[in-house]
């Protein structure tokens, strides 16, 4: 059964692959999984029946027969569960892989969300100013620590894996900062899994939605 991903009918990146149903398609495409999209306003995520489906009243979710879920890190981790090609055979090493997607989304990914939520919403307040070093501090405090574990290596833990796509999906949403040009291993790092096939065709489907090629109400 093909599953069905909901994104954003118009996502405030303009198809900059920031919105976080650009992992999910990564892995799907990873994974070599054909999928459906569902686009859905702002609104529509708001209503009941979205909301039974991601509590939260955000994108993504995905549904695949029986199954619905919600949350991009859970869903790539049942992706990677279900199809070759994200997590490794390898009992430990598989540990290890999940270890690090749940690192991307718990440690490394909060400091920069609140850079994004003072950017985007706390612009006007008094401590706006005085409050943007601190979070920079904590950002840089993880990006230096994430550069020196993976010093030269091409990937966190040996070969590719779900924990790269999802540590990779986290730090794009570094690109705008200018940030990661700080950490030359972590850029390099940004831009192999950019260069991947399969981030190619996540990110060229999740573009065409902002040019018009695939349209609210329209499945893929
Ligand atoms: N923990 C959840 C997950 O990983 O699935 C978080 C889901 C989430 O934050 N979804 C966002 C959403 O639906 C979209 S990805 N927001 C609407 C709302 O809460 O009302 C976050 C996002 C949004 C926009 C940009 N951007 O424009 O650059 C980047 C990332």
């Amino acid at each position: 059964m093909t599953p069905i991903i909901t994104a954003f009918a118009q996502s405030p990146d303009r198809g900059a692959g920031q919105a976080r149903d650009m992992r999910v398609r990564w892995a799907l495409e990873e994974a070599g999984q054909p999928y459906d999209v569902r686009l859905v306003s702002f609104s529509e995520m708001k209503q009941a029946a979205h909301r039974a489906l991601q509590p939260f009243g955000q994108i993504p979710t995905y549904e695949e027969g029986d199954l619905a879920l919600f949350e991009s890190a859970a869903i790539v981790l049942h992706i990677g569960q279900r199809h070759a090609g994200l997590l490794p055979d390898e009992a430990n090493a598989r540990a290890r892989a999940i270890a690090w997607m749940f690192a991307a989304v718990s440690t490394v990914e909060p400091p920069i969300l609140e850079l994004e939520t003072a950017v985007l919403l706390e612009g006007n307040e008094t401590w706006h100013e005085a409050r943007l070093p601190l979070i920079k501090g904590r950002i840089r405090n993880r990006l230096g620590q994430l550069s020196d574990r993976l010093g030269d290596a091409h990937w966190l833990d040996g070969a590719f894996s779900a924990g790269d796509l999802v540590m990779i999906g986290v730090l794009r949403r570094l690109i705008r900062s200018g940030m990661l040009e700080e950490y030359p291993n972590l850029s390099a790092y940004v831009a192999r899994g950019e260069a991947r096939p399969a981030f190619r065709r996540a990110f060229d489907a999740q573009l065409a939605v902002f040019t018009g090629k695939q349209r609210a109400g329209e499945k893929r």
